[in-house]
């Protein structure tokens, strides 16, 4: 057997550099003269998968051949992050690359600025998922992403001159993209519409229409395992069969439109919008790859074998359901077992039952995706049958478990009444082996709410997995002078695989010279952020003052509406003359967030931050004390740049809203301290790193339940807090509308009669905590102690950690074994 590949490569610089200039040549066909840094970022984007590709044969080859079960991650989003410094660094090629890169005559930076960044997710589900695959890689646990490879990614956001969000198209793939290779030979087809005939006492599909899916395959570099997985992204083309019939008889235009449609299925990724039901092309998109996959997966394990025997492929692989988009898979794999491979239908049940496993990631329960039974009989009319018999089959089931027929219909998958819909979570947590939440506080809720009944009748599959995110591109890569200071700190730089190793970072907290080398490379990174709102958006920041920053979608229930109004109430003191702007802590606020196209009040949130930066930044009398920016475009580009430099990361979401988050680890990690609410994985942050070294704020989840019940009315709190009524009426009064007092009239109204994530309620407990928060700030020593204390407990939040529990609680798997 061959050895896997050295972790550090013994590739020296020079190589390296010729075999950039070899790609240069044969690849882009320029002189190292004629090349540009796109040309160069190209052909070390090949040169760098030529180094993977061996291990990435031989991963697959001993996933095939061997008895270790893989893990496919379904989800239809990756929000994968640029991929060159992430390859290099998993390859052990970083150092050669820059000497390498500047042998030739190149910068480094601006070779790495050439690639685009790839947008093919919404926000934390997405980047999750991202962060999963490497882990998975880094454990040498064999595995597949399946998702869609989307033309367009979400949008790129663009702000006009009142400050509204603009949605811009995200053209990624006008450039090449080397890192994704199209494997025509590996097509699959997928067919929709049509009708079920009876033929020889069997429902055969007859559909209507097809669409080819290519898959395009991205290498994922598992950090010094050797091991490199696949991420197979599907590309929606027509057949040109389907065009022939019209074209002879020449309708030239009726013959391209089914191939414009089917081309249109990977054309977009959907803008995250919980208010959006019963699109077409989304359920189309879902069934696209979640088909694709499943008979990807089968070919990859059993071949061209006529008559595999897939029972036998829960033991080969296991699938991660990523919120429900992919749930169209479980009557998709039983329609597949049974009408293709023959088997009936218990045999069928029994291996789908045992092949998936589904993870919720929401608690809004508008989030839970519903199909009309209509558009699913229209688009794939067997499977309607299969979720009709399905369904069926729970009700009986339902009814040997409990007399309570209430809940029995409660819990129907297809509702009954005349218009009958398809709850895909209900399906998902019915046919799944276990159903999971992503922190603790989330998956107590789903069992005690949002799944109840499905934790009463089947207690066993449920679990909780906290998220986490991984620390080399959210440390090494996004933080190299944190992370050659924690190295130095623990005298080895094992951290990056095992991250609990962080702890041993405790004492050091003690020991003022390592205090202080912390506070600069805080310092540092600030200072390089400025840099970069300077070139990036002409920002003029001051790295003196606190960097106080809020990144994540702009949502509601995240509350963006309470760091404003908390920012205009200190506006307001400072105008009115309560407070002496001298007496204040200087801060720089930074806002990153996209607001979904069709979300009517986040982007009216976005506009009014907008605005209040325009005012307040150009008013003398806070200058050099608060600041508020807001750079547009927020990606992982940028936090990649900003987290580091943040000093305080607000998660601030209504307490029982947000699932986990994931970002308030990434800050954790960078020794940022948090203002937060008892919700999601803050909870667990909070156990970790010490009561005291984080700030808590707000109502818990039993206090916003009562007050729910008891009536909230938000113009009590309006009324009760002075600072709070100054805030709003400054909004209402036209100061951040050149005097159009109608300009946030809708966000106004919302806030004083609705308010239904209590923003207001939470406010003055805000503003009293942000007061301790200044107080800490004043003493450097003390607020860079607890932040080093924040690191060092933070090991725990390592996607490495989550996908182990993944392995031991729900998909039962492991590493590949290592030959030596
Ligand atoms: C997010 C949750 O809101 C966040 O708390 C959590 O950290 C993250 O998932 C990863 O688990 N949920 C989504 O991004 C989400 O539901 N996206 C919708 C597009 C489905």
């Amino acid at each position: 057997m061959t050895e896997l590949t050295a972790p550090k490569s013994s590739v020296t610089a020079a190589q390296f550099a010729d075999e950039i200039r070899n790609e240069l040549k044969y690849t882009q066909g320029v002189t190292p003269e004629q090349a540009k840094p796109a040309d160069v970022y190209v052909a070390t984007a090949t040169a760098v998968r030529k180094h993977l590709m061996d291990s990435w044969m031989k991963t697959q080859q001993d996933m095939i051949n061997g008895n270790t079960k893989a893990v496919g991650y379904l989800s239809a989003e990756f929000l994968m992050g640029k991929q060159l410094r992430n390859a290099l660094l998993n390859s052990g090629l970083t150092d050669q690359f820059y000497a390498a890169v500047k042998e030739l005559g190149f910068d480094a930076q601006e070779v790495i600025d050439a690639e685009y960044e790839p947008g093919l997710g919404n926000g934390g589900l997405g980047r999750l998922a991202a962060c999963f695959i490497d882990s998975l890689a880094s454990l040498g646990v064999p595995a597949f992403g399946y998702g869609i490879q989307y033309r367009y990614g979400i949008f790129r956001q663009e702000f006009d001159e009142d400050g509204r969000q603009v949605e811009r198209p995200d053209y990624w793939l006008t450039n090449e993209d080397p890192w994704g290779h199209i494997d025509y030979a590996r097509d699959q087809r997928v067919n929709f519409g049509g009708e079920v005939v009876e033929e020889d006492g069997k429902r055969v599909w007859k559909p209507a229409w097809a669409v080819r899916a290519i898959p395009v395959d991205y290498m994922v570099p598992g950090y010094e395992s050797g091991r490199v997985n696949t991420l197979r992204l599907w590309q929606a083309r027509a057949y040109d069969e389907f065009d022939l019939l019209t074209f002879n008889k020449s309708e030239y235009l009726d013959a391209v439109k089914p191939q414009v449609e089917a081309e249109n299925i990977s054309k977009i990724l959907y803008p995250e919008d919980s208010t959006e039901v019963g699109k077409e092309l989304r359920l189309e998109q879902q069934y696209f790859f979640a088909s694709a996959s499943l008979h990807d997966a089968i070919r990859v394990f059993y071949g061209d074998a006529e008559k595999p025997d897939l029972t036998t492929f829960p033991d080969k692989i296991t699938f991660q359901l990523n919120d429900t988009h992919p749930v169209i898979g479980i009557p998709e794999l039983m329609r597949i077992l049974i009408d293709e491979y023959g088997y009936d239908w218990d045999t069928a049940w029994d291996i789908t039952t045992k092949t998936f496993n589904y993870t919720c990631h929401t608690l809004l329960p508008e989030a839970l995706e519903v199909w009309p039974a209509s558009l699913i009989g229209k688009l794939l009319p067997r499977h309607l049958e299969i979720i009709e018999k399905i369904n069926d089959q729970f009700m009986h089931e339902l009814a040997d478990r409990t007399d309570d027929e209430a809940k029995i219909e409660r819990m129907r998958i297809l509702t009954a009444g005349e218009n009958p819909s398809v709850r895909m979570a209900y399906l998902a947590s019915y046919a799944g082996s276990h159903v999971n939440g992503v922190a603790e506080l989330h998956s107590q809720l789903l069992k005690d709410v949002t799944l109840r009944d499905f934790s009463d009748i089947y207690p066993a599959k449920f679990t909780n997995v906290t998220n986490g995110v991984t620390p080399r591109r959210f440390m090494k890569l996004a933080n190299p002078g944190l992370s050659a200071l924690i190295t130095e700190g623990l005298g080895t730089d094992k951290w990056l695989e095992d991250l609990e190793l962080l702890k041993n970072l405790e004492p050091l907290a003690g020991d003022d010279e390592f205090v202080k080398k912390f506070a600069k490379v805080k310092y540092d990174n600030k200072v390089r952020f400025a840099d970069f709102a300077k070139s990036e958006y002409d920002f003029d920041l001051d790295p003196t003052t606190m960097f106080d920053t809020m990144i994540k979608r702009l949502h509601e229930y995240k509350r963006q509406a309470l760091k404003i109004l908390e920012v205009i109430a200190t506006y307001a003191d400072i105008k009115s003359g309560k407070v002496k702007a001298e007496d204040i802590t200087p801060r720089t606020v930074i806002f990153g967030a996209k607001a979904a196209p069709g979300y009517y009040l986040a982007k009216m949130t976005i506009q009014l931050i907008n605005n209040v930066s325009k005012v307040i930044n150009n008013d003398p009398d806070v200058m050099g004390k608060l600041k508020v920016v807001f750079p547009w475009n927020y990606n992982i580009r940028v936090a990649q740049m900003l987290i580091p430099a943040t000093e305080l990361d607000e998660q601030i979401s209504q307490a029982g809203k947000e699932a986990s988050g994931t970002s308030n680890m990434k800050f954790a990690l960078n020794g940022a301290l948090t203002v937060g609410t008892l919700d999601g994985a803050n909870v667990e942050i909070r156990e970790r790193v010490g009561a005291d070294n984080f700030f808590l704020f707000g109502m818990t989840v039993d206090e916003v339940e009562k007050m729910y019940a008891d009536g909230y009315d938000p113009a009590k709190y309006y009324e009760g807090d002075p600072r709070l009524k100054a805030a709003i009426d400054m909004v209402a009064d036209g100061t951040f509308s050149n005097g159009d007092k109608d300009a946030y009239a809708p966000l106004v109204s919302d806030w004083l009669t609705k308010d239904w994530f209590m923003t207001l309620a939470d406010f003055t407990a805000y503003h009293e905590i942000q007061s301790q928060i200044e107080t800490l700030y004043g003493d450097q020593l003390e607020w860079n102690r607890k932040a080093i204390i924040n690191v060092a407990n933070s090991g725990y939040f390592s996607s490495d950690r989550s996908i182990e529990d993944y392995l031991d609680r729900v998909w039962m798997t492991g590493p590949l074994p290592t030959e030596k």
